[in-house]
């Protein structure tokens, strides 16, 4: 099983696969491979099994094409395409694979690149992903429904059954849990802020997003924690089984 890991920069997929993978290997003893895809990252807080920087590296463009970071980022992803097919002859057989993917996520995700990945990955063996949606960026209700929407479009772009989690729950406000876990709740709070013509585009999206999540509990996960990393590894296994990809 691949699970691949989504969400906007900074939202915590590169710290998520370092913690999640110890917890699966110490807590279920499952064999876990992790790769990374991200090829703007420094330097990487778990040693991967695949490493798409052994191919391209976005400071090397920068240097040798004199692009700026999403210029170079651009090229780096047009570059991983070519030497998608490296990725499958690295990847050997593990109970489930972490597959963590740039910080400049959009990039990944509209570029061709992006459904590439998912669609060869599928090819070998079933494929999740997991969107991060970040605390941080969710402290109002309209702010929550765009990160809902961003999802969506990940959704949409990428075809593959979601995961939807929150990310640093240690820095979740009481609030921001009560409109994620409950949606009615929400739907009064956009009502409240009075987000004014768009209050009818923010409810449409709302219910939009009740078929969005392939998980119908919500997650909450905080690397700091440790919180909600069962929770996490059992909607998973649900997605999967909805989807009929696993017994
Ligand atoms: N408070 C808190 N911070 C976190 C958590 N997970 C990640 N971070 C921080 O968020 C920042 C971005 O994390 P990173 O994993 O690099 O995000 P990425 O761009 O999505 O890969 C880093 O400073 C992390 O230490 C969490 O659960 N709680
Ligand atoms: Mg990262």
């Amino acid at each position: 099983m691949f699970i691949v890991l989504l969400g906007t920069a900074g939202s915590g997929k590169t710290t998520l696969v370092t913690e999640f993978s110890e917890w699966v290997l110490q807590e279920l003893g499952l064999t876990v491979g992790v790769a990374n895809l991200d090829p703007g990252c420094e330097s990487l807080p778990y040693s991967s099994d695949f490493d798409v920087r052994k191919f391209v590296t976005m400071v090397d463009l920068m240097k040798r094409e004199g692009l700026g970071p999403n210029g170079a980022m651009v090229r780096a992803v047009e570059h991983m395409e070519k030497v998608l097919y490296k990725l499958f002859e690295g990847l050997q057989r593990r109970d489930l694979w972490l597959i963590d993917t740039p910080g400049q996520n959009e990039i990944f995700v509209f570029r061709k690149v992006g459904p590439k990945v998912i669609e060869s990955l599928n090819n070998v063996a079933p494929t999740i992903g997991v969107y991060l949606i970040d605390s941080e960026l969710a402290e109002s209700a309209s702010g929550l429904v765009s990160s809902f929407s961003q999802a969506l479009a990940v959704k949409l772009r990428l075809n593959i059954p979601l995961v939807m989690i929150l990310s640093k729950a240690d820095l979740l406000m009481e609030d921001t849990a009560c409109m994620f876990e409950d949606l009615k709740f929400l739907e009064k709070k956009v009502i409240d802020e009075q987000v004014g013509s768009l209050t009818d585009m923010t409810l449409g999206l709302i219910q939009l997003f009740k078929q969005l999540s392939t998980a119908q509990r919500v997650v909450k996960i905080s690397t700091r924690t440790k919180e909600g990393f069962p929770e996490l590894y059992d909607v998973i296994h649900e997605s999967m089984c909805e989807c009929g990809d696993l017994t």
